[in-house]
């Protein structure tokens, strides 16, 4: 057995943000795939992984480590190189800021409103509640607009160098760009399609799509 094992289907953006720091280090793992949609994050088996059951809970060694913030912090910890944390004071500080953001407010509105709405509805065979992406995407502008600014001024958002921040933004993007609302988005924020488009190249993004 591995030393590591991620549980969560790849189809999540936080298994995806994992495999992508996992894939960036050349770091091997078993790889679990629970399935949000079979229900199987509820199982008693899942919920002793993962208390809240949500995914990805990650498993180092025998000993369960769970958020994604915590589980990047072992793999950063165990694998230095290529780092994913800047060593920098405020690179490293604006990196958990783009991390937080994600969570706090961009995920909410991209992915659990505009992308439930357009991509995972239909999939459930579920009608697009047009009022709810309507509502949703200026919200989503708003805060995409934040990012490009900060893209206007360094290449990557903790600046410099890659890092977990990156990995946090470019799974809701992958998402969003497949969303018919993709090229009003990326129009208004050309720093980030840039940026965007510099991050499908990578082979850890290549290498993680879903599927
Ligand atoms: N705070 C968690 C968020 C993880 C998360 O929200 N995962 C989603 C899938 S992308 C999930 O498990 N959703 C299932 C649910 O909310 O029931 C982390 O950092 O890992």
């Amino acid at each position: 057995m591995a030393r590591y094992v991620l549980y969560g289907f790849a189809a999540s953006t936080y298994v995806r943000t994992v495999r992508m720091a996992l894939a960036e280090k050349g770091v091997a793992y078993d790889h679990v795939p629970v399935d949000l949609f079979q229900g199987e994050n509820r199982t008693p088996e899942h919920m002793a992984r993962h208390p809240f059951g949500k995914i990805p809970a990650f498993d180092v060694n025998g000993d369960t480590v769970y958020e994604t913030p915590a589980i990047l912090e072992v793999i950063e910890g165990e694998h230095g190189q290529p780092p994913l944390f800047p060593a920098d004071v405020m690179a490293r500080a604006r990196m958990r800021q783009w991390m937080s953001v994600v969570d706090n407010y961009l995920y909410p509105a991209a992915i659990g409103r505009l992308v439930w709405q357009r991509l995972i509805n239909p999939l459930l065979g579920e009608a697009v509640d047009e009022q709810v992406v309507r509502d949703a995407l200026p919200d989503v502008q708003r805060q995409l607009a934040l990012f490009d600014r900060q893209l206007a001024e360094t290449p990557q958002l903790a600046g410099h160098a890659f890092s977990a921040a990156d990995l946090y933004l470019a799974p809701i993007m992958a998402y969003l760009s497949q969303t018919p609302e993709a090229d009003a988005i990326l129009r208004d924020a050309p720093n980030l399609a840039r940026w965007w488009a510099a991050i499908q190249q990578r082979p850890s993004f290549t290498a993680t799509a879903p599927g």
